[in-house]
């Protein structure tokens, strides 16, 4: 063991072990910029922060008071038990549940990111294991993209499949004069994706760009969002107001006669009637750069030469998720590709639009969309479902009805939530809004690898491995390699893999076949390999025969023969290869979206006055540099970032100074919903009036189950607002949020996010 490579979502390492311990990740040689997140492992997966045996909720292991002390998840106690009890435990509950209320009571989502490992992927594990079980309500979309995965299929195409055909970075260096991006491309994004990030590609793919001459913009709150090329101007937008931007962009080019009408009317429908919004026929305001320039808080000029320049050269427009990740998030990105279509490059090499360029790694890696093994899912018999990021909702108001891309829905009564491999309380919303809807269902079941926020708010928490404890194969759509993840060294303590704990829960609730088909994990790798094979014929590439694989190691996906360019094929002919949509075309008017008659997205894109708020600073709190998500903040990269042991917040020397504070001051950030304690850092190259802090400090409240308290630590979502993009996709709308920062002068309180919680022995060698 410990001589293989290993995957992880941020890039491939190769496990040094010395007396059984890792003891370092090297990066793989071939990754020109390898990501330091693979510094941060070694220290946790044998440290205090290790889920180590089954642990039960001390009031719910007490039959007395299982129900009544549901109100102290979050700041209970909790009672280390074998193996055999935890499972027992947990199947009866399920049980229960099943017979007195149904599958539809539970809730199975379990969204989070897990591990790259595509056979070890927990929340895969669990939907198979839950449909053996008769089903569970499930969720959609995901946070990341939840305004885009609706949109896009009603007036382009799915998300994924335009996330996998994205033109090449070759073909960009080719072919790009100017390269405008929303939300930049930040290099800290390009670390990850999901399933694997093998051979790290922005940082070369810009200087090559930078060298053959092509010219960005970054609009973008953010200086930093977009680095190491040469020629590049920011225009330090402000946050939520691109698609006012885009439609003055619109605007210059349908009034100064420079917008393609030709290509709109082969490739695209209702182009007239955005053309009369963009005018303002209906509603007597032009959408001028004028007009926009109040919104934006960007100048007029700068955003009617830029359309000129767009107009005359080969232009490309990308637009980061963060965007959509906002009130009214559909807009951006319908703006956007309507933009493009103005333009009339969509399909053209170097030209059309973007969708996160910058946001993963794979974006634009030109190689095949093949992705390897999958594990097959099974029938979900329960129909009810909930878009994600409507979770707390869901718990807070059963039978309520709400919208959702034409549907009318209703929430269903939850009674037991299982989760595996995700985090909800870093990923969610409003967390202490959250917190009460914990509060409600009578059972949490959760798989944990670390005493995370959402191991401290579960009834009944099972130890999960890492992915240096087990066998796997590692495997991203478009990704250089496919990997041959070997186990490093044996489980931590009593941990076990989430298929051996969802095995023997089989076992006890008689679905162990349907579950497990009689394979034990190391005949599965081999048969889901296998199963991939007939799939990556499709796309041309011959996959070895599976021993010739894990010998190896790895395997390197090829570079297609003809070089990968977005929408190639409708641009040459629309007719003979139309769009999935219901015209076949770019629809810049959706009749579809149009007729579920929402006022809050209508049928053409269209640019909403935000509501006004009492609080002067527009917080973004994007991905974190040093982390994914809140996977590995307790690891020695994100620590070292900290300051005080608080997550980092950027801020304006001209908004910090009439507030008293200077840099490196702790600052309390609040606003009606909660606050938070972090670190000020103070920079130019932020927007006044807008702040920044990364996600992913682990939830520390300073009085754990009191209502609207303090985060210690820095966690931003204890002010993000709990709401839908808007009525069509429900999208999580982290990014719309406003505060108060004051400076911190009282007694700086411990972090004690990463001290796992009362009943739990920590290790003696580590205290
Ligand atoms: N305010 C705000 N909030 C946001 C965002 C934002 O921009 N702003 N971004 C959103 C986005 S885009 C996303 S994708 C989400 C991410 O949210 P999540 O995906 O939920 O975040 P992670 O921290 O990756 O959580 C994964 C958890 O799974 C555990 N885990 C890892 N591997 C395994 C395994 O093999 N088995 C088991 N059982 N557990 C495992 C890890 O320990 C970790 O606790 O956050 C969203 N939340
Ligand atoms: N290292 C690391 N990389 C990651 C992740 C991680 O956790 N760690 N998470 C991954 C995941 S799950 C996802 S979904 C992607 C997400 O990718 P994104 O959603 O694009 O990531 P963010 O960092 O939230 O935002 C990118 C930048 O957009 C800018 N921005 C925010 N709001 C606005 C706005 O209204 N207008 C404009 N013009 N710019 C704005 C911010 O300055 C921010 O730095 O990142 C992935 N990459
Ligand atoms: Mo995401």
């Amino acid at each position: 063991m410990g001589s293989h490579f290993t995957a992880t979502h941020w890039g491939v390492y190769l496990p040094r072990v010395e007396d059984g311990r890792v003891v370092a990740l090297a990066p793989a040689p071939w990754d020109a910029s390898p990501s330091p997140i693979g510094d941060s492992v070694p220290g946790a997966i044998d440290g205090p922060t290790r889920v180590r045996r089954p642990a039960v909720r001390a009031g719910f292991l007490d039959p007395r008071t299982r129900r009544a002390s549901a109100a102290l998840r979050g700041r209970d106690a909790y009672v280390e038990v074998p193996w055999d009890e935890a499972l027992d435990l947990a199947a009866g509950e399920l049980a229960r549940v099943r017979s007195a209320h149904g599958n539809g009571a539970i809730f199975g989502g379990s969204y989070g990111w897990s591990s790259a490992g595509r056979f070890h992927h927990a929340q895969g594990q669990l939907h198979r294991f839950l449909n053996a079980f008769g089903g569970y309500v499930a969720s959609r979309d995901s946070y990341s993209l939840g305004a885009g995965r609706v949109l896009m299929p009603h007036i382009v195409a799915d998300m994924d499949t335009l996330l996998r055909e994205h033109t090449s970075w070759d073909v960009l260096a080719e072919h790009c004069e100017l390269f405008v991006c929303l939300g930049g491309l930040p290099l800290k994004n390009a670390q990850v994706s999901p399933g694997g990030a093998s051979d790290h590609l922005l940082p070369t793919a810009l200087r090559r760009l930078s060298e053959r001459g092509v010219r960005f913009i970054n609009v973008s709150p953010v200086r930093d969002d977009l680095q190491g090329v040469a020629q590049v101007q920011w225009l330090p937008i402000r946050p939520g107001s691109d698609t006012a931007f885009l439609l003055a962009i619109a605007h210059v080019l349908f009034h100064e006669g420079l917008a393609d009408e030709t290509f709109l009317a082969s490739h695209t429908t209702g182009w007239t009637t955005l053309r009369d919004y963009v005018l303002g026929h209906g509603d007597g305001q032009p959408k001028t750069p004028a007009w926009a320039a109040s919104r934006t808080g960007l100048a007029a000029h700068d955003i009617a030469a830029l359309a000129r320049e767009m107009a005359s050269r080969r232009t490309l427009i990308n637009t980061a998720y963060s965007l959509q990740r906002a009130w009214r998030g559909e807009q951006p990105f319908w703006m956007t590709v309507a933009v493009a279509a103005l333009l009339g490059q969509v399909g053209l090499p170097g030209g059309g639009f973007g969708l996160g360029y910058g946001c993963m790694n794979n974006t634009g890696s030109g190689r095949a969309p093949f992705s390897g093994p999958r594990l097959p899912q099974g029938h979900n018999p329960v129909q009810d479902f909930i878009p994600v990021a409507r979770v707390a909702d869901m718990l807070l108001r059963p039978g309520q009805a709400y919208d959702y891309n034409g549907q009318a829905l209703r929430y269903p009564d939850i009674r037991l939530i299982y989760w595996a491999g995700g985090n909800a309380f870093h990923h969610h919303q409003d967390l202490y809004r959250l917190a009460r809807a914990w509060h409600r269902p009578e059972t949490i079941i959760v798989h944990e690898q670390y005493w995370t926020a959402q191991a401290r708010h579960a009834d009944i928490v099972l130890p999960a491995t890492t992915f240096l404890e087990r066998d796997d194969i590692g495997s991203s759509a478009s990704d250089r390699y496919l990997i041959a993840m070997k186990a490093a060294i044996p489980p931590i303590a009593e941990a076990r893999d989430d298929y051996a704990i969802l095995s023997a829960l089989a076992r006890r609730l008689d679905c162990e076949e349907v579950y497990t088909e009689g394979r034990d994990a190391g005949t599965w790798l081999r048969l889901l390999y296998d199963a991939s094979r007939a799939r990556a014929q499709s796309h041309g590439i011959a996959l070895p025969a599976f021993d010739a694989f894990w010998q190896a190691g790895r395997f390197e996906v090829p570079l297609p023969a003809r070089p990968m360019v977005l929408l190639e094929d409708f641009r040459r002919d629309p007719a003979a290869s139309p769009l999935p949509t219901p015209s076949g075309r770019i629809e810049l008017y959706s009749m579809r979206i149009a007729s579920f008659g929402y006022d809050d997205c209508p049928g053409h894109p269209a640019w909403f006055d935000p509501p006004g708020t009492p609080y002067p600073l527009h917080l973004l709190s994007n991905q974190p540099a040093t982390r994914l998500h809140s996977q590995y903040d307790q690891g020695a990269l994100s620590r070292a970032s900290k300051i005080q042991e608080r997550e980092p917040l950027t801020m304006n020397p001209e908004d910090a100074r009439p507030r008293g504070i200077a840099d490196g001051d702790i600052v309390r950030v609040h606003n009606g919903q909660g606050a938070f304690l972090a670190a000020a850092r103070l920079s130019a190259g932020i927007r006044q009036g807008v702040v920044q802090i990364a996600t992913g400090a682990w939830y520390d409240p300073l009085t754990p189950g009191t209502a609207r308290g303090l985060d210690k630590h820095g966690n931003p979502n204890v002010v993000t607002q709990d709401i839908g993009a808007s009525r069509l996709s429900q999208g999580c709308a982290a990014q719309s949020t406003s505060v108060e920062i004051t400076r911190w002068d009282g007694p700086l309180p411990p972090v004690t996010a990463f001290v796992p919680p009362a009943g739990i022995a920590m290790p003696p060698s580590r205290r």
